[in-house]
Protein backbone atom coordinates (compact mmCIF):
# COMPACT_ATOMS: atom_id res chain seq x y z
CA UNK A 1 0.00 0.00 0.00
CA UNK A 2 1.09 3.39 -0.72
CA UNK A 3 3.02 4.90 2.55
CA UNK A 4 1.25 8.05 1.70
CA UNK A 5 -1.88 6.46 3.54
CA UNK A 6 -1.00 6.17 7.65
CA UNK A 7 -2.33 2.77 8.70
CA UNK A 8 -2.62 3.07 13.12
CA UNK A 9 -0.25 1.03 15.43
CA UNK A 10 -3.23 -0.29 16.57
CA UNK A 11 -4.66 -1.19 13.11
CA UNK A 12 -2.07 -2.39 11.73
CA UNK A 13 -1.57 -5.18 14.60
CA UNK A 14 -4.63 -6.11 14.20
CA UNK A 15 -4.76 -6.59 10.55
CA UNK A 16 -1.42 -8.23 10.66
CA UNK A 17 -2.53 -10.22 13.75
CA UNK A 18 -5.96 -11.09 12.14
CA UNK A 19 -8.50 -10.04 14.91
CA UNK A 20 -11.54 -8.44 14.03
CA UNK A 21 -11.30 -4.54 12.41
CA UNK A 22 -14.23 -1.86 11.51
CA UNK A 23 -13.83 1.07 9.69
CA UNK A 24 -15.88 4.34 10.18
CA UNK A 25 -16.33 7.12 8.15
CA UNK A 26 -15.76 10.63 9.44
CA UNK A 27 -18.31 13.22 7.33
CA UNK A 28 -20.77 12.04 9.45
CA UNK A 29 -18.26 13.62 12.46
CA UNK A 30 -17.13 16.55 10.46
CA UNK A 31 -20.95 17.63 8.67
CA UNK A 32 -23.25 14.88 9.21
CA UNK A 33 -23.79 15.65 13.27
CA UNK A 34 -24.24 18.66 14.97
CA UNK A 35 -21.75 20.14 17.09
CA UNK A 36 -20.24 19.82 20.00
CA UNK A 37 -22.25 15.92 20.10
CA UNK A 38 -20.56 15.02 16.97
CA UNK A 39 -17.30 14.21 19.60
CA UNK A 40 -18.75 12.48 21.94
CA UNK A 41 -20.93 10.33 18.94
CA UNK A 42 -17.21 9.90 17.40
CA UNK A 43 -15.82 8.44 20.75
CA UNK A 44 -18.84 6.14 21.58
CA UNK A 45 -18.94 4.56 18.20
CA UNK A 46 -15.26 3.65 18.55
CA UNK A 47 -15.45 2.32 22.56
CA UNK A 48 -18.40 -0.04 20.91
CA UNK A 49 -16.32 -1.22 18.66
CA UNK A 50 -13.44 -1.58 21.25
CA UNK A 51 -15.72 -2.90 23.73
CA UNK A 52 -16.93 -5.70 21.41
CA UNK A 53 -13.18 -6.59 21.03
CA UNK A 54 -13.39 -5.30 17.60
CA UNK A 55 -10.58 -2.09 16.70
CA UNK A 56 -11.86 0.50 15.47
CA UNK A 57 -10.18 2.56 12.16
CA UNK A 58 -12.22 5.35 11.69
CA UNK A 59 -10.83 7.02 8.64
CA UNK A 60 -10.15 10.54 7.47
CA UNK A 61 -7.56 13.13 6.05
CA UNK A 62 -5.26 14.81 8.61
CA UNK A 63 -2.92 17.35 6.41
CA UNK A 64 -2.96 15.68 3.62
CA UNK A 65 -2.71 12.64 4.82
CA UNK A 66 -5.16 9.48 4.86
CA UNK A 67 -5.21 8.42 8.31
CA UNK A 68 -7.07 4.37 8.84
CA UNK A 69 -7.70 5.22 12.71
CA UNK A 70 -6.99 8.47 14.19
CA UNK A 71 -5.36 8.97 17.84
CA UNK A 72 -7.86 11.13 20.04
CA UNK A 73 -6.40 14.55 19.18
CA UNK A 74 -7.09 13.83 15.25
CA UNK A 75 -10.69 12.57 16.05
CA UNK A 76 -11.06 15.96 17.82
CA UNK A 77 -9.55 18.32 15.50
CA UNK A 78 -12.36 16.61 12.89
CA UNK A 79 -15.21 17.01 14.78
CA UNK A 80 -14.25 20.74 15.92
CA UNK A 81 -11.88 22.48 13.44
CA UNK A 82 -14.52 24.36 11.45
CA UNK A 83 -11.96 24.18 8.41
CA UNK A 84 -12.45 20.61 8.05
CA UNK A 85 -13.80 19.60 4.14
CA UNK A 86 -15.90 16.97 2.74
CA UNK A 87 -14.09 14.72 0.60
CA UNK A 88 -15.52 11.73 -1.27
CA UNK A 89 -13.64 9.31 -3.47
CA UNK A 90 -12.57 12.05 -6.15
CA UNK A 91 -11.45 14.65 -3.54
CA UNK A 92 -8.92 12.03 -1.83
CA UNK A 93 -6.26 12.86 -3.83
CA UNK A 94 -6.60 16.96 -4.32
CA UNK A 95 -6.77 16.66 -0.41
CA UNK A 96 -3.40 15.05 -0.11
CA UNK A 97 -1.48 17.57 -2.84
CA UNK A 98 -3.13 20.69 -0.90
CA UNK A 99 -2.59 19.31 2.73
CA UNK A 100 -6.02 19.54 3.70
CA UNK A 101 -7.94 18.05 5.94
CA UNK A 102 -10.95 16.41 5.66
CA UNK A 103 -13.93 14.26 6.74
CA UNK A 104 -14.46 11.02 4.65
CA UNK A 105 -17.79 10.19 3.07
CA UNK A 106 -18.67 6.85 2.70
CA UNK A 107 -17.15 6.56 -1.00
CA UNK A 108 -14.10 7.63 0.15
CA UNK A 109 -13.74 5.89 3.19
CA UNK A 110 -14.76 2.63 1.39
CA UNK A 111 -11.54 2.99 -1.12
CA UNK A 112 -9.37 3.79 1.79
CA UNK A 113 -10.90 0.73 4.12
CA UNK A 114 -10.58 -1.25 1.14
CA UNK A 115 -6.80 -0.26 0.14
CA UNK A 116 -5.98 -0.61 3.71
CA UNK A 117 -7.54 -4.89 3.79
CA UNK A 118 -10.43 -3.80 5.68
CA UNK A 119 -13.67 -6.01 5.04
CA UNK A 120 -16.55 -3.93 7.04
CA UNK A 121 -17.45 -0.74 7.72
CA UNK A 122 -20.44 0.91 9.64
CA UNK A 123 -22.29 4.13 8.70
CA UNK A 124 -25.19 5.79 9.45
CA UNK A 125 -27.11 5.97 6.03
CA UNK A 126 -25.71 5.68 2.16
CA UNK A 127 -25.85 9.01 0.00
CA UNK A 128 -27.96 8.27 -3.22
CA UNK A 129 -29.84 9.57 -5.72
CA UNK A 130 -31.91 13.05 -4.76
CA UNK A 131 -35.24 13.55 -5.58
CA UNK A 132 -35.60 15.43 -9.05
CA UNK A 133 -32.33 14.15 -9.69
CA UNK A 134 -33.61 13.50 -13.61
CA UNK A 135 -33.19 17.49 -13.89
CA UNK A 136 -29.91 18.11 -11.37
CA UNK A 137 -27.90 14.70 -12.11
CA UNK A 138 -27.62 15.02 -8.11
CA UNK A 139 -26.78 11.31 -7.26
CA UNK A 140 -24.00 10.66 -4.46
CA UNK A 141 -20.37 8.86 -5.85
CA UNK A 142 -21.25 6.40 -2.85
CA UNK A 143 -23.39 4.58 -5.13
CA UNK A 144 -20.72 4.63 -8.35
CA UNK A 145 -17.91 3.88 -5.92
CA UNK A 146 -19.04 1.42 -4.01
CA UNK A 147 -20.07 -0.60 -7.55
CA UNK A 148 -16.39 -0.57 -7.48
CA UNK A 149 -14.99 -0.87 -3.83
CA UNK A 150 -14.72 -4.39 -2.45
CA UNK A 151 -16.27 -3.68 1.41
CA UNK A 152 -18.99 -4.89 3.20
CA UNK A 153 -21.06 -1.67 4.38
CA UNK A 154 -23.44 -1.36 7.19
CA UNK A 155 -25.90 1.06 7.19
CA UNK A 156 -30.11 1.77 8.24
CA UNK A 157 -30.79 2.40 4.21
CA UNK A 158 -30.73 5.64 2.48
CA UNK A 159 -32.96 8.81 3.95
CA UNK A 160 -36.18 9.76 2.78
CA UNK A 161 -34.67 12.86 1.68
CA UNK A 162 -33.54 11.16 -1.14
CA UNK A 163 -35.31 9.19 -3.93
CA UNK A 164 -35.27 5.78 -2.57
CA UNK A 165 -37.09 3.96 -6.05
CA UNK A 166 -34.36 5.63 -7.82
CA UNK A 167 -31.59 4.52 -5.64
CA UNK A 168 -32.84 1.02 -5.46
CA UNK A 169 -32.71 0.85 -9.16
CA UNK A 170 -29.51 2.66 -9.30
CA UNK A 171 -27.71 0.12 -6.91
CA UNK A 172 -28.92 -2.52 -9.42
CA UNK A 173 -27.85 -1.12 -12.47
CA UNK A 174 -24.19 -0.68 -10.62
CA UNK A 175 -24.40 -4.38 -9.53
CA UNK A 176 -24.21 -3.26 -5.92
CA UNK A 177 -26.26 -6.01 -3.69
CA UNK A 178 -28.34 -5.18 -0.61
CA UNK A 179 -29.45 -7.37 1.86
CA UNK A 180 -32.43 -6.44 4.63
CA UNK A 181 -31.11 -7.63 8.01
CA UNK A 182 -34.02 -9.14 9.60
CA UNK A 183 -36.28 -7.42 7.08
CA UNK A 184 -37.30 -8.14 3.41
CA UNK A 185 -37.65 -4.33 2.91
CA UNK A 186 -35.26 -1.44 2.53
CA UNK A 187 -35.19 0.60 5.92
CA UNK A 188 -35.45 4.53 5.17
CA UNK A 189 -32.76 5.73 7.91
CA UNK A 190 -34.96 7.10 10.72
CA UNK A 191 -37.83 5.36 9.67
CA UNK A 192 -37.81 1.15 9.67
CA UNK A 193 -39.33 0.58 6.47
CA UNK A 194 -39.28 2.56 3.47
CA UNK A 195 -42.14 0.30 1.80
CA UNK A 196 -39.81 -0.74 -1.11
CA UNK A 197 -38.88 -4.29 -1.52
CA UNK A 198 -35.56 -6.22 -0.82
CA UNK A 199 -34.41 -8.87 -3.12
CA UNK A 200 -32.79 -10.83 -0.27
CA UNK A 201 -32.96 -10.63 3.47
CA UNK A 202 -30.64 -12.40 6.34
CA UNK A 203 -30.95 -12.79 9.46
CA UNK A 204 -27.70 -14.20 11.24
CA UNK A 205 -24.08 -11.95 10.69
CA UNK A 206 -23.16 -16.21 9.77
CA UNK A 207 -25.35 -15.60 6.51
CA UNK A 208 -23.46 -12.64 5.95
CA UNK A 209 -20.15 -13.87 6.40
CA UNK A 210 -21.19 -16.76 3.71
CA UNK A 211 -22.06 -14.45 1.37
CA UNK A 212 -18.85 -12.63 1.31
CA UNK A 213 -17.17 -15.63 1.27
CA UNK A 214 -18.92 -16.60 -1.58
CA UNK A 215 -18.42 -13.21 -3.51
CA UNK A 216 -14.78 -13.38 -2.08
CA UNK A 217 -14.68 -16.64 -4.07
CA UNK A 218 -15.80 -15.15 -7.20
CA UNK A 219 -13.32 -12.13 -6.94
CA UNK A 220 -16.74 -9.78 -6.88
CA UNK A 221 -15.29 -6.61 -7.27
CA UNK A 222 -18.20 -4.60 -5.89
CA UNK A 223 -19.72 -3.64 -2.34
CA UNK A 224 -22.40 -5.56 -0.52
CA UNK A 225 -24.64 -3.68 1.13
CA UNK A 226 -26.19 -4.28 4.68
CA UNK A 227 -29.38 -2.52 5.08
CA UNK A 228 -30.19 -2.81 8.93
CA UNK A 229 -33.44 -1.38 10.25
CA UNK A 230 -34.06 0.34 13.81
CA UNK A 231 -36.60 -2.02 15.47
CA UNK A 232 -40.23 -0.03 14.57
CA UNK A 233 -40.28 1.20 18.31
CA UNK A 234 -36.57 2.66 17.64
CA UNK A 235 -37.72 5.21 14.87
CA UNK A 236 -38.86 8.28 13.92
CA UNK A 237 -42.52 8.72 13.39
CA UNK A 238 -42.90 8.52 10.00
CA UNK A 239 -45.34 11.71 9.65
CA UNK A 240 -42.94 13.38 11.27
CA UNK A 241 -39.96 12.69 8.52
CA UNK A 242 -42.55 13.44 6.17
CA UNK A 243 -43.05 16.92 7.34
CA UNK A 244 -39.46 17.80 8.28
CA UNK A 245 -38.19 16.70 4.75
CA UNK A 246 -40.39 18.23 3.03
CA UNK A 247 -39.69 21.21 4.18
CA UNK A 248 -35.74 20.63 3.93
CA UNK A 249 -36.16 19.83 0.60
CA UNK A 250 -38.43 23.25 -0.18
CA UNK A 251 -35.59 25.31 1.95
CA UNK A 252 -33.03 23.75 -0.12
CA UNK A 253 -34.52 24.64 -3.40
CA UNK A 254 -35.41 28.14 -2.39
CA UNK A 255 -31.63 29.14 -1.52
CA UNK A 256 -30.26 26.91 -4.59
CA UNK A 257 -28.09 24.63 -2.36
CA UNK A 258 -26.12 22.51 -5.17
CA UNK A 259 -22.87 19.95 -4.96
CA UNK A 260 -21.83 18.61 -2.03
CA UNK A 261 -23.81 21.18 0.11
CA UNK A 262 -27.35 19.51 -0.78
CA UNK A 263 -27.02 16.51 1.71
CA UNK A 264 -25.57 18.67 4.97
CA UNK A 265 -27.90 21.64 4.35
CA UNK A 266 -31.01 18.91 4.41
CA UNK A 267 -29.86 16.89 7.43
CA UNK A 268 -29.52 20.46 9.24
CA UNK A 269 -33.13 21.04 8.48
CA UNK A 270 -34.32 17.92 9.11
CA UNK A 271 -32.87 18.24 12.84
CA UNK A 272 -34.51 21.81 13.30
CA UNK A 273 -37.63 20.69 11.97
CA UNK A 274 -37.92 17.56 13.81
CA UNK A 275 -36.59 19.81 16.82
CA UNK A 276 -33.44 17.67 17.58
CA UNK A 277 -35.21 14.46 17.60
CA UNK A 278 -33.71 13.26 14.14
CA UNK A 279 -30.37 13.22 16.12
CA UNK A 280 -31.17 11.12 18.94
CA UNK A 281 -32.64 8.85 15.74
CA UNK A 282 -29.37 9.09 13.82
CA UNK A 283 -27.45 8.02 16.83
CA UNK A 284 -29.14 5.30 17.60
CA UNK A 285 -29.08 3.52 14.54
CA UNK A 286 -25.45 4.49 13.80
CA UNK A 287 -25.04 2.66 17.01
CA UNK A 288 -26.92 -0.57 16.06
CA UNK A 289 -24.81 -0.80 12.64
CA UNK A 290 -21.46 -0.37 14.22
CA UNK A 291 -22.49 -3.61 16.68
CA UNK A 292 -24.10 -5.72 13.70
CA UNK A 293 -20.03 -4.44 11.52
CA UNK A 294 -18.55 -5.68 14.40
CA UNK A 295 -20.14 -8.80 14.62
CA UNK A 296 -19.85 -9.81 11.19
CA UNK A 297 -15.98 -8.63 11.62
CA UNK A 298 -15.92 -10.93 14.58
CA UNK A 299 -17.34 -14.18 12.51
CA UNK A 300 -15.11 -13.79 9.92
CA UNK A 301 -12.50 -13.40 12.08
CA UNK A 302 -13.19 -17.26 13.99
CA UNK A 303 -13.43 -18.17 10.29
CA UNK A 304 -10.01 -16.42 9.11
CA UNK A 305 -11.26 -14.40 6.15
CA UNK A 306 -7.99 -12.98 5.38
CA UNK A 307 -7.55 -9.52 3.83
CA UNK A 308 -8.35 -9.63 -0.28
CA UNK A 309 -5.84 -6.24 -0.29
CA UNK A 310 -3.33 -4.33 1.47
N1 LIG B 1 -26.03 10.36 5.79
C1 LIG B 1 -26.12 10.83 7.06
N2 LIG B 1 -25.16 11.61 7.55
C2 LIG B 1 -24.11 11.93 6.78
C3 LIG B 1 -24.02 11.44 5.45
C4 LIG B 1 -25.01 10.66 4.99
O1 LIG B 1 -27.06 10.54 7.76
O2 LIG B 1 -23.26 12.66 7.27
C5 LIG B 1 -22.80 11.72 4.65
C6 LIG B 1 -22.06 10.40 4.37
O3 LIG B 1 -20.70 10.62 4.59
C7 LIG B 1 -22.35 10.17 2.89
C8 LIG B 1 -22.40 11.57 2.39
O4 LIG B 1 -21.34 9.41 2.27
O5 LIG B 1 -23.11 12.27 3.39
C9 LIG B 1 -23.09 11.68 1.06
O6 LIG B 1 -22.92 12.97 0.56
P1 LIG B 1 -23.26 13.28 -0.97
O7 LIG B 1 -24.75 13.12 -1.07
O8 LIG B 1 -22.80 14.71 -1.17
O9 LIG B 1 -22.48 12.30 -1.77
MN1 LIG C 1 -24.66 15.25 -4.46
Amino acid sequence: MSSQVEVSPAVRAALRDGTPVVALESTIISHGLPRPGNLDAAREFESILSGMGVTPATIALIDGVPRIGLTAAELERVATDESVVKVSSRDIGIAMARKATGGTTVAATSVLAATAGIRVFATGGLGGVHRGAAETFDESADLTTLSRTPITVVSAGVKAILDIPATLERLETLGVAVVGYRTSRLPAFWVSDSGYDLDWRVDSPGEIADIIAARDAIGEPSALLVANPLPPEAQLDPSLVDEAVRSALRDASARGILGKEVTPFLLDRVLEVTGGLSLEVNLRLVRSNVRLAAEIAAIMNERSVVPRFG
